[in-house]
């Protein structure tokens, strides 16, 4: 049972990599709040969208249980939380609606410098530490790789040097924090930006109208961007 509602909430990051672009794309959209950043819940002024300032990892969920109607995240923490509905026999909720053009990154697969690396076939039995689980699990699985995955929630790169993993998955901007821990890239399982993520049925309720009119300005943003 869906709520009827009349304004737009999106859910973007409160801080981090991807807070200040997600807040300056929607600006450049024209939206305009009345709530200070660092608070919860922020007041569309010049249209009815409002923004809920959350932590990057709670946005899917947010969207799945219908709390906020989009969310600006990177196409890793969507598509990983997506992977692990469906792993769990839940139906799709949230989908990317556009990408975004920033918070680039890659989901690499990395193993110690000094391994001579043969391809996939040498993963095999090894420990692999991650964040991303579901997505390192689908792609073991696609490869008919059997390893262990050692779910880490943070400082994955470590994971080696401690002798917790042989080798991990983990994401890479420039690639200076694997080199710092003695590790190269050697795969990419996913290619991420930051992406608008919405719902999988169209809204059919005045969200709809506002929807239309956010995107149609999006899209002309990221035209000027280019
Ligand atoms: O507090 P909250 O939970 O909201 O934030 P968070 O700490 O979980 O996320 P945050 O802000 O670090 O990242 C948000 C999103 O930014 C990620 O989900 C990605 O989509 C995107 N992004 C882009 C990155 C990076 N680039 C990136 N480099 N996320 C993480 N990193 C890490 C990388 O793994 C490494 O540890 O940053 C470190 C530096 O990377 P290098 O390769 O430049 O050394
Ligand atoms: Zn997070």
């Amino acid at each position: 049972a869906d709520a009827v509602r009349d304004r737009l909430r999106i859910a973007i990051q409160k801080s981090g990599r991807l807070g200040d672009p997600s807040r300056a794309l929607l600006t450049a959209c024209g939206l305009d709040w009345r709530e200070s950043r660092d608070r919860l819940f922020c007041y569309g002024e010049t249209l009815p969208v409002d923004l809920l300032l959350v932590r990057d990892d709670d946005i899917p969920g947010l969207l799945a249980d219908g709390v906020c109607d989009l969310g600006i995240v990177g196409r890793n923490v969507l598509e990983e939380q997506a992977a692990e509905r469906e792993q769990a026999g839940a139906p799709a909720v949230a989908t990317e609606l556009r990408a975004l053009g920033f918070g680039g990154c890659r989901l690499d697969i990395a193993v110690p410098e000094d391994w001579d690396w043969q391809g996939p076939g040498q993963l095999r039995g090894c420990r692999i530490a991650s964040s991303y689980p579901q997505l390192l699990r689908r792609w073991l699985a696609g490869e008919g790789i059997e390893a262990e995955v050692v779910m880490l929630s943070g400082s994955v790169e470590i994971a080696p040097r401690l002798g917790q993993a042989d080798a991990v998955c983990d994401l890479v901007s420039s690639g200076a924090t694997l080199a710092a821990n003695q590790l190269k890239p050697v795969l990419t399982l996913l290619r991420s930006e930051a992406v608008l993520a919405g719902p999988v049925r169209p809204f059919t309720d005045a969200r709809a109208g506002l929807m239309q009119t956010l995107l149609r300005r999006m899209d002309g943003v990221m035209r000027l961007r280019h």
